[in-house]
Parts: structure tokens; C-alpha cells; sequence
């Protein structure tokens, strides 16, 4: 059989060209971004990324996880590996293990809850895989078990709120002893419910207010509004309630709306405030420009651009801080509160 030369050639040209990655329009090799230093990258010279997701639980874990493809993709030079670990610690484990068997260069963790990690971060260690936490933290014994963390500082958030509800009080005459609150918490055990929680149950002896019940609404929406209905059967002196995301209050607001009840800061006359966190979906926006939520807690969820920086400096040997946290505001259109004060620090109440 006689094969022309010309197809040969031209066979053998395509196989190179596969193998060296020259071929990907997109790789950093064929875009001649390949440099001669030593830092990590794969043959085609992609930095390989291994991420451990929380889930998709809400509207800020989705516009989350957005940002952080949007960063950490091709055309910056990154090969991602995403894993959805649908609220579950062991997938995400599972994940991790995955991503040492691979030998990313990086693993990037949004850690479900902050316990149990000492045994696979261990183990990524081992492996020389450097880890770097986003969004939650870990509790771990060595905390040079993850190079470093960037997130919210969750327990200034919970104190922006409950000083906006203590200036509303002051600002109508409510005395502490005439609020009845109750708290639809986030998933137990993540920074983000740690934190709005516990400075919750602060403001709640400093300030007298009655604290009824508190359940975990998991950050959902349909969970909250479960929860919103016990409670609404269970009691019926509520006038606040304190969700710990924005899908929770949506549907804590359903709950209300269901029986009967009214939102809104009309509390001397029945109505239910509705107090929450994160602010990153235009439904909240709206939410709080109706008065249907009457303040938000502001939860920055683009960390993307954050982590990819990270990793850039890691590439170029400089040490990035341990710890960085992201500015975030406070939302209300109420207009009798300003400003807030928490730690001697004023924060302007801005409309969303
Ligand atoms: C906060 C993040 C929380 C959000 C929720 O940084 O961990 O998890 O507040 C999300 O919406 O589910």
C-alpha cells in the first residue's frame, strides 16, 4: 500500500504538535507564556488547581463559585479541577484525596464546616500540595497545615447587624425587652454560622432582647422557610427574626406571608423585621429597597480574583498574608439609622 509522504508529514506533524500542546490556542506553552522558572506547572504549562466547593446551597455559594472559574481558567493560564461537595465534609475530603492522586499544584478548599480537616490536610502536606482556604475557616492543630486564608470576617458582621437593630430600637423608643427574636442559623459549624451566632447571643445579654429558639435553616431557602413555620407555630410573640443568609429570610418571608403576618419594620403594630446576611443577589438587593428585608449584613462573595492573585504570588515566590480579610458594608433603606458603630469603627448604612 503506498502511503503519500505528504500525509505522513502531516500525521506526524499533528501528533507533535498534540503532544507538545502547542496546538491549544489558549495553552500558555503555544502562547509562549512558559517561563524558565521553577514554579508549578504542568507539561503544557498550566498551573493545575484543584477546588473543593461547599456546594450550591445559595445564592452567594453560586455567584462564589462563578468568580472563582472566571479567575482561576484557561486563559489565565490555570487547568481547574471544581468539585461540588453538596454540603457534605466527606466529598469534600473525598475530593482532596482525588486531587493529591492527580498532583495538582494547588488545592483551594471552601471548607463545609470548620472541624474534622487535621487527617486529609496532613495528607495533602505530605504530598508538597500547598492549600489554600477560601470563604470558611478550618480548625486545625497546625496551622501550617493550609498556607493561607481569605474570607469575611464573620463575627463583625454579626455585630454591624445587631448594632443596627439596637440604633433602630433607640432611634423608635423599643426598649430591649420588647424584642422577641428568633435565629434561623446557617449550616452548625461553619465560620459564617460560629460567628453571626455567637455575636448574636452577645448582643442578645448586652442589650436584653429574648431571644426565643434558634434552629438551623442549613443556609437554604426551603429549609428556612421550614423552620420560619415551626417557629410561627410555636410562637406567637416573634418580631424579629435574624436569618444568617438571604435565602433563608426569602423563605422565612414566605413562612410569614403564609400566615397571615406582615414584614417590615412596623413591629409596635405586628409587622416581622426581617434581618439577614450576604446581599449579593439582586432578589436581596430588591428585598432591601422594598423594606421587605430591613437589613442586610453585607458578605462579599468574589473571592475569585482574590485566590488567583494568591496563587500568582505563590508562583512568583512571595509569601501572601495568612490571613485576609475583605471589606464589606451594611445595607438598609431604613432611614433612621445612618451609620453604625462596632469596635469604635463607623460604617455608613448604605442602600444596595
Ligand atoms: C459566607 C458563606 C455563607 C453565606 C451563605 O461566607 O460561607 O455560606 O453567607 C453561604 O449564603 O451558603
Amino acid at each position: 500500500m503506498k502511503i503519500k509522504v505528504k500525509t505522513l508529514l502531516s500525521q506526524i506533524l499533528i501528533i507533535v504538535l498534540l503532544l507538545t500542546g502547542c496546538g491549544r490556542p489558549d495553552s500558555p506553552a503555544a502562547a509562549g507564556t512558559r517561563s524558565n522558572d521553577t514554579s508549578k506547572k504542568d507539561d503544557k504549562g498550566y498551573i493545575t488547581v484543584g477546588f473543593s466547593q461547599v456546594g450550591a446551597e445559595s445564592d452567594w455559594r453560586n455567584i462564589n463559585t462563578e468568580s472563582m472559574k472566571d479567575s482561576l481558567c484557561a486563559e489565565n493560564g490555570y487547568d481547574l479541577i471544581y468539585d461540588d461537595g453538596q454540603q457534605k465534609q466527606q466529598n469534600q475530603i473525598t475530593a482532596i484525596r482525588t486531587f493529591i492522586q492527580k498532583e495538582v499544584d494547588y488545592i483551594v478548599l471552601a471548607p463545609v464546616i470548620e472541624d474534622g480537616w487535621n487527617t486529609v490536610l496532613t495528607e495533602a502536606s505530605d504530598a508538597g500540595i500547598p492549600v489554600i482556604l477560601v470563604d470558611r475557616m478550618v480548625n486545625v492543630s497546625d496551622p501550617d497545615l493550609f498556607t493561607c486564608w481569605v474570607g469575611s470576617d464573620f463575627e463583625l458582621e454579626g455585630r454591624k447587624v445587631c448594632e443596627w437593630l439596637n440604633a433602630f430600637c433607640k432611634a423608635n423608643r423599643i426598649s430591649g425587652g420588647e424584642i422577641n427574636i428568633v435565629n434561623i442559623m446557617g449550616t452548625e459549624g461553619a465560620s459564617a454560622e460560629i460567628g453571626r451566632s455567637r455575636t448574636l447571643r452577645e448582643a442578645v445579654r448586652q442589650y436584653g432582647w429574648n431571644l426565643l429558639d434558634e434552629r438551623s435553616g442549613e443556609f437554604t431557602q426551603a429549609k428556612g422557610r421550614e423552620v420560619m413555620s415551626q417557629f410561627l407555630k410555636q410562637y406567637n410573640n416573634i418580631n424579629v427574626v435574624y436569618c444568617e443568609n438571604d435565602n433563608e429570610a426569602f423563605g422565612a418571608i414566605d413562612a410569614i406571608e403564609a400566615s397571615g403576618r406582615t414584614v417590615g419594620t412596623d413591629i409596635k403594630h405586628g409587622e416581622i423585621m426581617v434581618l439577614a446576611f450576604d446581599g449579593s443577589s439582586d432578589q436581596a438587593v430588591e428585598a432591601v429597597r422594598s423594606g421587605r428585608i430591613s437589613c442586610i449584613g453585607e458578605c462579599n462573595p468574589l473571592h475569585g480574583p482574590r485566590v488567583e492573585k494568591i496563587i500568582r504570588n505563590l508562583q512568583n515566590g512571595i509569601t501572601p498574608d495568612k490571613y485576609e480579610y475583605v471589606d464589606e458594608d451594611i445595607f438598609s433603606a431604613e432611614p433612621c439609622v445612618k451609620s453604625i458603630t462596632v469596635k469604635g469603627e463607623t460604617y455608613t448604612v448604605k442602600l444596595p
